[in-house]
Parts: structure tokens; C-alpha cells; sequence
């Protein structure tokens, strides 16, 4: 059976490749709502019905797990509230910030819904209180990275006026709280103080899937390997964009209509 992974968009195939590389023989489901994407400005209602629709969907593709690797989507539903085993990217990048900041204060730069829940924040002072978190939120990110501008004039002049905020109370620490956010990683190097640690949040997050799998006989016996993606809207802009963030070509893909889950 394979594993899930779902985002807004493209964002969720930088969790998707550090996945692949950890757990190369896995099958995966990919699904990516390019009709719906940004999310970062919905309302949490409005993410909750869209993850209920898209586990709908993924269950019917009998998903064994499914890896919400969607930040803004973590910070609006209540997973508690699902029978089926969700792997949480909020929560890892959380965990991760915690354990590598030394000064105690963690910058996070997210989507505007994931700001205002507030909950990198619940997270990481569920691990240390002592922890000081910064937040900003940055809702050009996202058009910027979907329409293939990540590495433009404008996405590091825009870099540069978000970050300057957080730069000004010394962060150690930057957690990058959108999962587009990796795909813009030079414009945001550029633009903090350069021995701030950035935190990708994949990375942690897939470490925990691969131990989840091991330690409950979970790992695929098959060997195949093989990745079907889905988009709820356009596939250009994502065919495109994934092939520079996977490295390769995307052969299985196909258009869903979600709304119908
Ligand atoms: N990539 C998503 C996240 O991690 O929050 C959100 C992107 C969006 O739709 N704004």
C-alpha cells in the first residue's frame, strides 16, 4: 500500500523528495490543490472540509499513512478527530526548532492562517516554555513559488522586507513553516543574518515516517517504488515546478475532481 502526502500545491513535494530519499522502495500518492492553492488566507473551516475531502480521496487510493505536508493545514484541523495514522509536518518542524535553538529564540515564517493559530508557538513551548517565538507570516511566498518565480528580483526583495523583522530580535533559529518555503531558500539565505540555522522541517518529519513504518512492520516488501500524482487544477505550472524540486520527469499525473470527495 502506498503513502499519502497532500498539499496546497507544489510546497508538499519538498517533503515528498526528502521522503523518497529516506524510503526510496515506498509507493506514494501525491495530491497537490493547485485549483484551491494559496490556502494561507482561508478560513479554518474552509481547510478543514478541503483535508476531509482529500483523506476521503486518499483513502480510496488505500493509503497506508498519510503525511499531511501542508503546514497551514496542521494549524486548522484537529487530528484527533481522524481514524487514519496522519504524519503532522507542523509538529516536527516544532520539535526540531526546540532542540537546535541555543538562544532560546526561534523565528518562524509561515503562511498568514498558520501564523495567527499560533501554533509553532503551542508546539514548542509544549517543549521548552523558556523558548521565545517569533512569527511572520509572508503571503507573497506561496504565488511566488507556484508561479515559478522563486529565484527572481522580486521574491529576494520580498525576502528581505519579511525577514528584516525577525533579523532585529536575534533569532538563532528560523523554521521554515511553509513547506513552499524550501523552494525559496536563496532568497531567504540571502536575507538573514547567515549563522541563523534554518530548519526544514521535512527533514525531521521524514525520519519519523521511516521509523513509524520499521517499528511496525509497515515497510513496502515489494519493492516498487513508484509515485502517481494528482492535482485538483492545473498541472502545468506543476509539472514544471516539480520536476526542479524532484529532479525528474513526472510521468503518472492526473486531475481529480476533488470537490466531489
Ligand atoms: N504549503 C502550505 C503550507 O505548508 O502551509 C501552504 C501553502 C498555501 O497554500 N498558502
Amino acid at each position: 500500500r502506498p503513502i499519502g502526502v497532500f498539499d496546497s500545491g507544489v510546497g508538499g513535494l519538498t517533503v515528498l523528495k526528502r521522503l523518497k530519499e529516506l524510503l526510496p522502495n515506498e509507493d506514494y500518492i501525491y495530491f497537490g490543490d493547485t485549483k484551491r492553492v494559496p490556502y494561507g488566507e482561508k478560513s479554518k473551516k474552509e481547510i478543514e472540509k478541503y483535508a476531509r475531502q482529500i483523506v476521503h480521496f486518499m483513502n480510496e487510493k488505500n493509503t497506508k499513512i498519510i503525511v499531511i505536508a501542508c503546514n497551514t493545514t496542521c494549524a486548522s484541523i484537529d487530528k484527533n478527530e481522524y481514524s487514519e495514522i496522519l504524519f503532522n509536518v507542523l509538529e516536527a518542524g516544532a520539535e526540531s526548532a526546540a532542540y537546535l535553538t541555543k538562544n532560546k529564540k526561534v523565528g518562524v515564517i509561515a503562511t498568514t492562517r498558520t501564523i495567527e493559530s499560533r501554533s509553532y508557538e503551542k508546539n514548542i513551548k509544549l517543549i521548552d516554555s523558556g523558548i521565545d517565538v517569533f512569527g511572520k507570516a509572508c503571503p507573497r511566498f506561496v504565488p511566488l513559488v507556484e508561479e515559478g518565480l522563486a529565484n527572481s528580483d522580486e521574491a529576494f526583495k520580498c525576502a528581505k522586507e519579511y525577514l528584516s523583522v525577525l533579523n532585529n530580535e536575534e533569532i538563532d533559529t528560523l523554521v521554515l513553516g511553509c513547506t513552499h518555503y524550501p523552494i525559496l531558500i536563496n532568497a531567504i539565505k540571502n536575507a538573514v543574518h547567515k549563522d541563523v540555522i534554518i530548519v526544514d522541517p521535512a527533514i525531521k518529519l521524514s525520519e519519523k515516517v521511516k521509523s513509524y513504518l520499521e517499528e511496525n512492520a509497515m515497510l513496502n516488501s515489494r519493492l516498487t517504488g513508484k509515485t502517481e500524482y494528482f492535482v485538483s487544477g492545473n498541472k502545468e505550472n506543476f509539472v514544471n515546478t516539480a520536476k526542479l524540486i524532484l529532479n525528474e520527469d513526472i510521468e503518472k499525473i492526473s486531475i481529480v475532481d476533488i470537490e466531489r470527495y
